[in-house]
């Protein structure tokens, strides 16, 4: 058994001891447990065989959990995981992702209707089966059932940087099949799109069969699902689908337009296509004759393909047929990079909820090639986080002075401060504090159940303040595990231009919040982005590569962007300079 089986292990073993409702501190013992083992780069097999390393040395790894894996690798099975899938189906697991229904809501459902699949769970809310439940009403129900389709989602879809980390593993067991002259990871992943439902792989190869005997092979295979002489699908331990094609050099690029799709995009081609008399698919672009005949005039590569249409190479993020081929009309947008980010613009410290001190995020940031950031914690409505009074804050920003003096001409440190706005609107601190900052960022973290109208009018006031100089992951959704709350975004975007603020693209993968359409919609409005990290340790800080393809999936452009520009340009923007 391999690492990314044994982390499924437990993952599955957390699942269902959650559902039990066992202690939360096993629970979580678990969960990381799983995280360090996934994220090892020796086989815990080869640990245990070697008598110079033990497995309590790994963080997170105490002796029971040593224990589990060794059985795990010697048996493939453990007893405890077996008892507990003897009692609880797995398919109930899959409500414990419904957004506020817990564990023990969970369990009562099952025990009192014997429902465990979302279907039946959603067919019960219907009939108002989950209302009569002791301890649940119609609320509840309301709840559950609005919650039902974001559960199904994340059952069958992956974070982007999930999907990456497996690319990156795939890509390199692959790379081993020596007549593997292309290998392209196209479908949704290649897209950039925040989740990925499975992933599409396509390559050039030699000997068909032995690339796919070499992806029979990959350690986090579970079952080959299907297999044909040039096609094969499997399913990985983490229960994701991986396709593999193998196709003729000569097909390479029109495979790889074909499954890199969106569908949509392929949709839009094949008629552009129709309309000059050829034909695509994914051998090749075709001339049909007036015979009926056909003629094959590209297919090695893709700008090829697009070139015998007429049209420019479209990077693949912005292939949803959305409106890039009216763009491409008049010429395609130059997409941001990573390399364009000159500053990251939220982050937090150890002063609040973050892991690292001041000094270490600053050396962390320093280490980026940033010449500027801003030290962003929370204020003090986020008890939970401990956020910063007016003293703590001020100590803070004086601090950052002092440091400022032993970087300058290293990075240039901003006084910043995620601040709350209060439920009834207004900010957690008095003006006469937050002026004394650089850069002050506003955040809803409370009443998000609020109405629509409420809730602009809280972003809206904040926007309003002139202190404040940009609006934090603006819909609050979090991918997979929380709906956005009700907001007026056009209202927003119009307070915002108003009155030369920003709105923020959240670079965290669970996040990115702006998505990519809104993001596109202030562009066109012309409110600028700012893409950052809200790192909570330093680490915390490479995540801007997600907000990076998330703004390319909107189109934006190095102009489009908030932290792309020298600080003194951002001052001149918010009319400050
Ligand atoms: P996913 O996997 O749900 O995140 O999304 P995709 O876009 O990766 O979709 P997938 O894996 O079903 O198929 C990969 C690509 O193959 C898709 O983006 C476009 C192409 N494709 C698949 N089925 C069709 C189809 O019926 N018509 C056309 N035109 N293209 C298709
Ligand atoms: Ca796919
Ligand atoms: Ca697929
Ligand atoms: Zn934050």
């Amino acid at each position: 058994m391999n690492n990314a089986q044994i982390a499924a292990k437990f993952e599955m073993l957390a699942d269902l001891l959650e559902f039990q409702g066992a202690n939360s501190f096993r629970i979580r013992a678990y969960r990381n447990a799983a995280r360090t083992i996934e994220g090892l780069s020796q086989q815990i097999s080869d640990i245990l065989d070697d008598s110079s390393q033990k497995l309590t040395d790994l963080e997170g790894i105490g002796k029971d959990l040593a224990e589990k894996c060794q059985v795990l690798v010697e048996t493939d099975k453990l007893p405890q995981l077996e008892e507990l899938q003897k009692k609880i189906p797995p398919s109930v697991l899959a409500m414990l992702r419904i957004p506020g229904l817990g564990p023990k809501k969970a369990a009562v459902i099952y025990k009192e209707l014997g429902i465990s699949t979302l279907e039946d769970l959603k067919q019960a809310c219907l009939d108002e089966k989950i209302r009569a439940l002791k301890g649940f009403g119609a609320k509840t129900e309301q709840t559950i059932l609005s919650g039902i389709d974001l559960a199904a989602t994340a059952e069958q879809r992956v974070y982007w940087a999930k999907a990456d980390k497996l690319v990156q593993r795939l890509r390199e067991h692959l790379e081993s099949v020596k007549g593997i002259e292309k290998l392209t990871f196209a479908g949704s992943y290649r897209r950039g799109k925040e989740t990925v439902g499975d992933i599409d792989i396509l390559t050039v190869a030699e000997s068909s069969t032995e690339a796919m005997d070499c992806l029979a092979e990959f350690p986090e295979m579970e079952e080959v699902i299907a297999r044909g002489d040039t096609k094969m699908s499997i399913r990985l331990a983490s229960n994701m689908q991986v396709d593999l094609r193998v196709v003729p050099a000569k097909s390479y690029g029109a495979a790889s337009l074909y499954f890199t799709g969106s569908k949509e995009h392929n949709v839009k081609i094949r008629g552009i296509a129709k309309q000059r008399g050829m034909k695509i698919n994914e051998y090749g672009v075709f001339r049909v004759n007036e015979d009926g005949s056909e003629t094959f005039i590209a297919g090695e590569t893709e700008e090829d393909v697009y070139a015998a249409l007429d049209l420019p190479w479209f990077p693949p993020e912005l292939r949803e047929n959305r409106d890039e081929f009216k763009l491409a009309e008049t010429g395609l947008p130059k997409l941001i990079t990573v390399e364009d980010i000159v500053g990251d613009m939220h982050m937090h410290t150890d002063a609040t909820d973050g892991v690292n001190t001041l000094e270490e995020m600053i050396e962390g940031s320093i280490a980026k090639g940033y010449q500027y950031i801003a030290i962003t914690d929370h204020s003090k409505r986020v008890s939970m986080a401990n956020g910063l009074n007016a003293e703590r804050l001020l100590d803070q920003w004086k601090t950052i002075d002092e440091l400022q003096k032993k970087y300058d001409g290293k990075i240039q440190i901003l006084k910043g401060l995620e601040c709350d706005i209060l439920e009834q609107g207004g900010m957690d601190l008095p003006d006469d504090v937050l002026e004394q900052g650089d850069w002050i960022i506003a955040s809803v973290h409370y009443g998000q159940n609020q109405s629509k109208q409420q809730i602009t009018d809280r972003i809206v006031g904040a926007l309003e303040n002139p202190n404040i100089c940009i609006v934090a992951h603006p819909t609050g959704r979090l991918i997979n595990r929380r709906e956005p709350y009700e907001v007026d975004l056009d209202a927003v975007f119009q307070c915002a231009k108003e009155n030369r603020k920003f709105v923020e693209l959240n670079a965290n993968p669970a996040r990115l919040d702006l998505n990519d359409v809104y993001c596109h919609t202030a562009k066109e409005q012309g409110i600028l982005i700012g893409i950052n990290s809200d790192g909570h340790k330093v680490e915390g800080l490479d995540v801007m590569r997600y907000g990076i393809l998330q703004a390319r999936r909107a189109g934006l452009t190095k102009e489009d962007v908030v932290n792309t520009r020298p600080w003194n340009d951002i001052l001149k923007l918010l009319g400050r300079a």
